[in-house]
């Protein structure tokens, strides 16, 4: 077992000494942990991750219906950089050229989502399905696995059909919007549950509830300010998203797990975050509210069966829904037939304490959101994202976090940053992303560390994203890709991270390594 592991790559290093991470211009940090040579289980599997609408253009091809996303990047004034994704990465026409990418990448799995209006159009559990949508997708799970790649779909990555949207709000109206989605997933499983052994239900159910219908930044772009209700409609979206993300996996259980011996999920996002001021028990505290009404608003019900935390029911009140005995028994039933836990994780934050009531559309837990701690210390060197500091020991404490409230194998379902300046620089100057290929080395270093040394089980990780894309609201500016993509000639270019993750782990399949640490 122990001859078998696969150890995170330190050689490509060499020119990194020295921690040039940061600029003079920023606060100063604690210094990174080196990275080194350490192992990682045999079983582990690594691979890239990406969104239906960030990458595959072609939003009418073959019979495809409009999503929230074809709406939103379409206003005007835009709220996407006037950038949209009627063209993306062009993947719907370039899959081919994708999957022997991914080959010679050698990743073991790569997540991706189904955009639910190829597969029925119009959304509805009355609506007709487009075999065309189907054929498309069979087409890329089938050259995953002719490639040895597994897949990993999940179901909604932000693309509700405008359909539901214009019918009756989608996730603002609970029932309407379960029984359609359970339509959809069955279509799914009935369809591609021969060939996928993991299924995600939701990616990020805070993203969805938060900025979609709190501050409106992303689809559908909902808030006080423009005809929403800041203030209770993230809390009905939420659960309506635990809702049907139970009803998704009660179906899969009752009727397709036996029979197609695949597992499903959820995947949550989440920062972790250090109070301001490490000596003040009100911004302790305000840390752990903070990750409560991030992450265990869906965890505790979906995993623990749980209701929602208590810190939120004694600051929201009824305006956080009530689930029914009949529903809590359900939840019950189903937490434990979770075998993973789904992280996307990318950064850490300071948490400080308010002192004054909260206004009624807060959303935080009463905390205000720092990059610099009470010290004037950042919390790590920043990437191309102003929010998305490099901060590896938060993300441990994060992995400790949810191992030790979940219990479940954690699986990083996606982790990566641009590099700071990447926008601005021409192709042969990006794919020498250091940076970049310095923060997943320390994020796998972590891993490493939190497996053995902290006892976490932690099974795959997932680097975000296979390449550039649609960076939603952002449009073409952050690159988040490990391969570039020219967004004029859709040229793809393997950027030097490739190299170090291929390196890290193709040693496994050498089957020749031993720990070295
Ligand atoms: C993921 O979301 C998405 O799943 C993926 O589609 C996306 O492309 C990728 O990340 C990169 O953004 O702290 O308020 O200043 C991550 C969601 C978006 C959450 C940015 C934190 C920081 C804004 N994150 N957000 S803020």
């Amino acid at each position: 077992m122990e001859n078998s592991n696969v150890n995170v790559n330190v050689n490509m290093f060499e020119a990194l000494k020295g921690n040039s991470l940061g600029s003079p211009e920023e606060p100063p940090y604690d210094p990174l942990p080196p990275i080194e040579d350490l192992p990682l289980p045999s079983t582990f599997r690594w691979g890239t991750a990406t969104a239906a609408y960030q990458i595959e253009g072609s939003p009418t091809a073959d019979g495809k219906g409009p999503s929230i996303w074809d709406t939103f990047s379409h206003l005007s004034p835009s709220r996407t950089n006037n950038e949209n994704g009627d063209i993306a990465c062009d993947h719907y026409n370039r899959v081919e050229e994708d999957l022997d990418l991914m080959a010679s990448y050698g990743m073991d799995v790569y997540r991706f989502s189904i955009a639910w209006t190829r597969i029925i159009p119009l959304g509805g559990r009355n609506d007709p399905v487009n075999a065309q949508g189907i054929a498309f997708y069979n087409k890329l799970i089938d050259g995953l696995l002719a490639r040895r790649i597994e897949p990993i779909v999940t179901l909604y990555h932000w693309d509700v059909p405008a359909a539901l949207y214009e019918r009756y709000g989608a996730f603002l109206d609970t029932a309407e919007f379960v029984a359609d989605f359970e339509t959809y997933a069955r279509v799914c499983f009935e369809a591609f549950g021969d060939r996928v052994r993991k299924w995600v239900t939701f990616n990020e159910p805070y993203i969805i509830a938060i900025f979609g219908h709190h501050s409106g930044v992303l689809a559908p772009g909902r808030s006080t300010e423009t005809g929403g209700d800041s203030s209770t409609e993230p809390w009905v979206v939420g659960h309506t998203l635990i809702l049907s993300h139970a009803a998704v996996v009660g179906l899969y259980i009752r009727d397709y797990a036996g029979a197609q011996k695949g597992e499903i999920s959820i995947v949550l996002n989440g920062h972790w975050y250090e109070p301001w001021d490490a000596s003040d028990p009100a911004d302790r505290e305000a840390a752990q509210r903070r990750l409560e009404f991030y992450i265990a608003w869906f965890g505790d019900p979906i995993f623990l069966g749980k209701d929602y935390p208590s810190a939120m029911r004694a600051q929201l009140g009824d305006r956080l829904p009530q689930f029914t005995e009949e529903e809590l028994a359900r939840l019950r039933q189903l937490a434990s037939r979770h075998t993973f836990y789904g992280m996307n994780h990318y950064s850490t934050k300071f948490a400080k304490a308010l002192h004054e009531p909260p206004p009624l559309d807060d959303c935080t837990g009463n905390v205000e959101e720092l990059s610099t701690n009470k010290t004037g210390r950042a919390v790590g060197p920043v990437s191309g994202m102003p929010w998305l500091r490099v901060a590896p020991h938060g993300f441990r404490k994060l992995l400790g976090w949810i191992w030790a409230r979940y219990k479940l194998p954690i699986i990083v379902t996606e982790n990566g940053c641009p590099d700071p300046g990447e926008s601005q620089t021409p192709v042969e100057q990006a794919i020498e992303d250091k940076f970049r290929m310095t923060y997943l080395g320390l994020y796998l270093d972590t891993i490493s560390r939190a497996i053995t040394e902290d006892g976490v089980q932690v099974e795959g990780y997932y680097v975000w994203s296979l390449m550039d894309n649609f960076e939603w609201s952002a449009g073409y500016g952050p690159r988040y890709g490990i391969t570039h993509v020219d967004f004029q000639t859709l040229v793809r270019t393997p950027k030097r991270s490739v190299w170090y993750l291929k390196h890290t782990f193709e040693e496994r399949r050498r089957g020749s390594l031993t720990r070295s640490h």
